[in-house]
């Protein structure tokens, strides 16, 4: 068996809410440079990798359009990209199980984002919430797929993934999984919380002021800007003047994801100035670049039978690549399909 040699792409975001300013500096920003780079890239919404905590059903589906509704306005195009969701591939589940009986419990029981979801009660998690990284493989290697971008927080389970891939190739003694490269880059890989320089910006974050929410009005993001939690000191002039400084970094650091300045031009720039001056800078720059996306985003979402259309048709393109695979992949493991 050869690996795939040819580069693909493949990501996804989960439906679980708005999507944030970290999901889409983290990530979709970085969709959609891979996208014009001229790779094959698949992304997706993964909606069985959402419901490993309940979801409201009919929430979910909203949410899901959202989501396909944020990639499209981020740059993301159908005929470029594969755009589908997860659940219309039933290859990611099947070879997720496979997965489930690769991956050894302790190497899931070292999972931080586990722990960190499942929180003190991990007696009352889902069994799905504990599987999450080998369904991640599954989407990830159903595909062949080459290079993932994601955020930081994603760094161990892509590790994982390549765990899995290792693992199997070695005991089937094929050469069958290619051992997949995250692509973790640039300075807002981990776009932190408004109102705590040392938490991950989360959808989930009970406080909506924590994050900017792609869908937010020009004046909302102003506001949760300008309520931003600081330090009382002014800007410092170099890159070195941060450290120990969460929340004065993240702020200059989503300045340079959003601008594609380096943090030390900013600093370089401003140097010296209040954050009571800097801010409303930092605001007017997410506008010009957040507004006209959320505009896009309820363009789309008037129109939800159109994109239930472009995920049905993704989903095809989708499985016509991951069945083949799957398929292969049972043969190698031993399972009879009668043809
Ligand atoms: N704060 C962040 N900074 C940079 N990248 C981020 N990502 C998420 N938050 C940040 C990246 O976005 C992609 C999709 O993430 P996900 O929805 O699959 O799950 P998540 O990482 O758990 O994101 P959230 O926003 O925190 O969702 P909830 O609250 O539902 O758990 C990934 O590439 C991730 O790295």
């Amino acid at each position: 068996m050869n690996n795939a040699q040819t580069s693909r792409v493949f990501s996804g975001i989960q439906p679980t809410g708005n999507l944030t300013l970290g999901n889409y500096l983290g990530a979709v920003k970085r969709f959609v440079e891979m996208q014009n780079s001229g790779i094959e890239t698949i992304y997706c919404m993964v909606d069985l990798h959402a419901i490993t905590t309940w979801q409201n059903p009919s929430e979910l589906k909203a949410a899901t359009r959202e989501l396909a509704a944020g990639f499209i306005a981020s740059g993301l195009d159908p005929e470029k990209s594969i755009l589908f969701n997860q659940s219309q591939v039933g290859a990611h589940s099947e070879l997720g199980w496979v997965f489930n009986c690769i991956a050894r419990m302790g190497w899931l029981n070292r999972m931080t984002q586990f722990k960190d979801k499942a929180g003190k009660n991990r007696e009352n998690a889902s069994v799905g919430l504990f599987a999450y990284p080998t369904l991640m493989a599954a989407d990830i290697l159903v595909y062949h797929a080459t290079h993932v971008p994601v955020g930081e927080d994603q760094k161990q389970h892509l590790e994982l993934t390549r765990d899995i891939a290792t693992k199997f190739n070695n005991d089937f003694d094929v050469n069958f999984f290619p051992i997949t490269e995250p692509v973790i880059e640039g300075v807002a890989t981990r776009v932190m919380s408004l109102r705590d320089g040392t938490k991950k910006m989360s959808k989930s974050d009970a406080s909506d002021m924590s994050r900017i929410n792609l869908t937010d009005s020009a004046e909302l993001i102003s506001k949760k800007i300008k309520k931003a939690k600081t330090d009382p000191d002014p800007l410092p002039s170099e890159v070195e003047g941060l450290n120990n400084r969460p929340e004065a970094k993240n702020l200059v650091n989503i300045y340079s994801g959003l601008s594609g300045l380096s943090p030390q031009v900013i600093l370089s720039e401003n140097g010296g100035r209040d954050f009571s001056k800097f801010k409303p800078d930092l605001a007017e720059l997410a506008v010009s670049i957040l507004t006209p996306i959320s505009n896009e985003m309820t363009h789309l979402m008037k129109e939800p039978d159109q994109i239930d259309k472009i995920l049905g048709n993704g989903a095809a393109k989708a499985a016509k690549i991951a069945n083949p695979i799957l398929e292969q992949t049972y043969d190698i493991v031993g399972l009879i399909r009668s043809k």
